[in-house]
């Protein structure tokens, strides 16, 4: 009988939000060239650092790449995805924000966009983003 042992699976936890504007669109941002899943459209996030509060990672993403300060109080967890790609499985809460301070603007050369909740089910997103998008229509509507 073979005592083959399964190889761990790595977890990869990242975090992600929703900014919902006063028109109740929601931001988006594409993902830039040379990064894994370039071109296609997320909600803005990044990776968990060891010992990093996952909120303090939201508020530090959305610092370096869309130039906005967001107070934690401000962030309201909603759902969270589960992914599966061949070289890691990823967790991603998902967190909504209405308020915050600064305009957005990319800063990092990636394009940014306001959507509507419905308009989020005709862009090209990664796996894990897409099965967000009925929670967002529930919440805010189409
Ligand atoms: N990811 C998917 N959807 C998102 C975000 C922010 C991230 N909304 C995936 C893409 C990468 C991994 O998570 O496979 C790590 O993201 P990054 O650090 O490359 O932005
Ligand atoms: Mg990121």
């Amino acid at each position: 009988m073979s005592t083959a042992v399964p190889a761990p699976v790595r977890l990869l936890l990242v975090v992600a939000v929703a900014l919902v504007d006063h028109d109740g669109r929601v931001l988006v941002s594409e993902r830039p060239p040379g990064k894994q899943l370039a071109g296609l459209w997320e909600f803005p996030g990044g990776k968990v650092e060891p010992g990093e509060r996952p909120e303090a990672t939201l508020i530090r993403e959305l610092a370096e790449e869309i130039d906005i300060r967001v107070e934690e109080p401000c962030l309201a967890p909603l759902t969270f995805a589960s992914h599966a790609y061949p070289d890691f499985h990823l967790l991603m809460p998902l967190y909504v924000c209405r308020r915050w301070n600064g305009t957005p603007r990319s800063l990092e050369g990636q394009a940014i966009k306001w959507v509507r909740p419905r308009d989020l089910r005709d862009l090209a997103m990664p796996p894990a983003d897409e099965p967000l998008i009925p929670y967002l229509i529930d919440l805010l509507g189409p």
